[in-house]
């Protein structure tokens, strides 16, 4: 397929509550989508980098740059074989994952709409229909926590993660496992602790969690290592595992038992699919991870969530859980067993809300 044209977006949506992790809070969440037209048709892609680099050291600025001066150039006005072939191509520029991954998905949705299949079929997913979890933010206090994750449950998400750091951990899961002793639980710390201050985390072997995410630095396989060799409860690497082969070295060491593949950390949805063969072949368990997609990024999680390997759910929410209005036509809703439909149409299955995306475009380059 030739590459004719690339417009970026720069957008800020409102969420529909603030979300707050130990790296921050916001209220609104802003990405790059990206449109590849091709000898007729439009491919959308989603580049998560947020506004500030507090998850990934990437943001909207930084991936603005790469992509008009460099990764843009690498594509356009040439003929490139399909979205597979795009990491080697892409390969020049280092680092910027969600740079590349933006570009690699919408290659995927062109590719999808000029075979007439969906991203499912493309990626070999196996399932119609994915479990789903929420992901909770820090909340106000432990009973606010409570009340919260009681109005998810009350909604059919059959699993939740709860969002911890320092000082705001051991109480506030303790207060969920009580209320609530038999819901699929898990938390995640996006690297608030050291290997000292880990030892705070100690009593959550004691609540049946699911997993414990990203407890320690994201560059630090090796007390990962030490740290879930104290712990029965299994240890989930997000932030740390950018390629598949962190995610060998990461499962050869001991540094986890569980990984969480989002496309964006990874480069793209080619390299996802490896990190899931990877484990898949191991009895490894996966699930995706979510940065707030959009429609358009959703839609592709909810391909990737259906290969074979991704048995545990995925935070991929409803779209009503982050935004009031989306920018793609098609909503994703929670179905009563804590599942959502993987889209069907071609490629990625979604139409863009031209309306919708006008009002959140803070920027826009066309190329
Ligand atoms: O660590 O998984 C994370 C959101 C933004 C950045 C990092 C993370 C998250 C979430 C929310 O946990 C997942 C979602 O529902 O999209
Ligand atoms: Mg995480």
């Amino acid at each position: 397929m030739k590459i004719e044209r690339i417009v970026l977006h720069h957008l800020r949506m409102p969420l529909r509550a603030p979300f707050e992790t130990s790296f921050g809070r916001s209220e609104t969440r802003d990405c790059i989508l990206l449109a590849l037209y091709s000898e007729g048709l439009v491919g959308y892609g989603e580049c998560v980098a947020d506004a500030a680099p507090g998850y990934s050291p990437e943001t909207v600025g930084t991936a603005w740059h790469i992509l008009r001066d460099f990764l843009a150039p690498a594509i356009l006005g040439q003929e490139i074989e399909g979205p597979r072939a795009w990491p080697a191509r892409a390969a020049a520029v280092r680092g910027h994952p969600m740079a590349k991954a933006g570009v690699e998905l919408a290659l995927w949705d062109l590719q999808g709409k000029r075979e007439g299949r969906s991203l499912r079929e493309l990626l070999g997913g196996t399932r119609a229909r994915v479990e789903v979890g929420v992901s909770v933010g820090i909340q106000p206090s432990p009973e606010a926590l409570v009340d919260t994750v009681a109005g998810y449950l009350a909604q059919g998400y059959g699993r939740i993660k709860i969002k911890i750091k320092p000082g705001r951990d051991v109480a506030e899961t303790q207060a969920v496992r009580r209320a609530f002793p038999s819901i699929r639980l898990q938390v995640d710390a996006n690297s608030a602790y050291t290997l000292e201050n880990a030892r705070a985390l100690l009593p959550l072997d004691d609540l049946d969690l699911l997993l414990i995410e990203q407890p320690l630095a994201d560059d630090d396989l090796w007390d990962h290592h030490r740290l879930q060799a104290q712990l029965h409860t299994a240890l989930c690497l997000d932030e740390s595992i950018h390629t598949r082969r962190h995610a060998r070295q990461a499962l050869e060491m001991g540094a986890c038992r569980i990984i969480n593949i989002k496309p964006g950390r990874v480069g793209g949805l080619t390299e996802a699919v490896a990190i899931h063969d990877l484990c898949y072949a191991q009895g490894v368990p996966v699930w995706c991870g979510g940065m707030l997609e959009t429609g358009v990024g959703r839609a592709a999680n909810l391909a990737l969530a259906s290969l074979p390997g991704f048995t545990l759910p995925g935070d991929i929410s409803a779209s009503d859980r982050y935004y009031a209005q989306d920018i793609t036509i098609e909503r994703f809703t929670l179905e009563a067993d804590s599942t959502i439909a993987t889209p069907s149409g071609p490629g990625l299955g979604v139409t863009i809300d031209e309306a919708a995306l006008a009002r959140f475009t803070q920027a826009k380059l066309a190329l």
